[in-house]
């Protein structure tokens, strides 16, 4: 039985997740991963457009930028000398979210200066360290536009950090924001990670759903998932022998994507060499067909989620988001208001439609 059918969404009679006609007319979808549900009203699709269109995202050049707090060599904010770093670099964040309990004290942040407990007014001390991670020396690149060498150098960093934060932090975050759509500060090509410790919302929603399904499937959901979208084809827009990329059944953002890998691994530094450089073929293949796709260098948020915690979690699968805001242009981007603020998530474009255009894209 197919989960979002269990759960009142779509399905059934054998093709469970392959589209149908009913699936042109207003639905939801069911979340898996996360137990949201999207509205999905692809009638809408065609409608008008004229409302804002975002300024062009413009195109940096130089390779090194005397006035980026990034670029090797240059001094940050807070005084401190970057080094004359070669390969991806990373430094602890100088204007960090979240600080460590004997810094957080330190800063006049201690436990001891919560409010009393109250049911409506809970909160709770949250400590953590922040780290920024530059991908390449050269200020005018993208991640897209880094040679698979350069990107499994990336890889391999994200891997280190991982390995080190996971065993002092329960929760590490490794994102990207790309583009000043998404509210980057610098195009220095360049990531971050948040280790926290405790779950925070979205991974804890996610830890729910994939404990239940192993529990009552002895299998990850994200496995049964993957298994499904590889046999069906229609959401694939990536893949090879470790790795495969879909635009998922229930998609939010229009060209939204997961990344899983197609053997279980609960974190990034548990991926093996073959791994690693089957993930930096399918970065460059995705990230540069989004730019294709949308002729600019495409904004997004992107981010790994791995097993929570020190322990073992073998009902876990390691995998990525990528969310780029856009919709029809490099321009025209997608708006999460009203219904969405108030109700719940909608989109007009199938994700059907959206892996067939982001499949020509890449080329696959
Ligand atoms: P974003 O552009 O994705 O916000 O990332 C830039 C990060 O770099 C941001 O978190 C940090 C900011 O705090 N930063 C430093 O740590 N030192 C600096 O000198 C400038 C920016
Ligand atoms: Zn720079």
């Amino acid at each position: 039985m197919f989960y979002g059918e269990r759960h009142g969404g779509f399905g059934g009679d054998g093709c469970a997740g392959m589209t149908d006609l009913s699936m042109q007319t207003p639905h939801r979808r069911f979340n898996a991963l996360t137990g949201d549900w999207v509205t999905v009203s692809p009638q809408r699709a065609e409608r008008p457009w004229q409302g804002e269109a975002a300024p062009k995202q413009s195109e940096t050049t130089a390779a090194h930028d005397p006035g980026c707090y990034l670029c090797p060599g240059n001094t940050r904010v807070n005084g401190q000398q970057n080094p004359d770093y070669q390969s991806p670099w990373a430094f602890d964040n100088d204007f960090p979210a979240v600080v460590g309990p004997s810094q957080g004290s330190a800063a006049g942040m201690g436990s001891g200066d919560l409010p009393p407990p109250d049911e409506l007014f809970r909160s709770e001390v949250l400590t953590g360290s922040c780290r920024v991670l530059c991908y390449s020396p050269d200020h005018s690149k993208t991640l897209s536009q880094l040679t698979e060498g350069e990107i499994q150098q990336v890889i391999a960093l994200w891997k280190d950090e991982v390995a080190i934060l996971r065993r002092r932090h329960e929760w590490v975050q490794v994102f990207e924001n790309k583009g000043a759509m998404m509210g980057c500060s610098n195009p220095h090509p360049h990531g971050q990670i948040w280790a926290v410790d405790t779950l925070p919302n979205e991974a804890r929603r996610e830890s729910a759903q994939q404990a239940a399904w192993f529990a009552e499937n002895g299998e990850t959901l994200l496995e049964s998932y993957r298994n499904r979208e590889e046999a069906i084809g229609e959401r694939v827009v990536a893949a090879n022998s470790h790795w495969c990329a879909v635009v998922p059944y229930w998609a939010v953002w229009p060209f939204e994507t997961l990344l899983m890998p197609r053997r279980r691994v609960d974190h990034l530094d548990a991926l093996d060499s073959k791994e690693q450089r089957g993930l930096a073929t399918l970065l460059k293949q995705l990230l540069s067909g989004y730019d294709r796709l949308f002729a600019t260098p495409c904004p997004y948020t992107m981010g790994w989620h791995g097993a929570p915690g020190p322990g073992v979690r073998p009902d876990w699968q390691l995998h990525a988001h990528v969310y780029p805001p856009l919709l029809r242009s490099a321009t025209v981007r997608k708006h999460m208001v009203g219904y969405e603020m108030l109700s719940e998530a909608q989109r007009d474009l199938t994700p059907e439609a959206a892996a067939e255009q982001l499949r020509g894209a890449i080329g696959a």
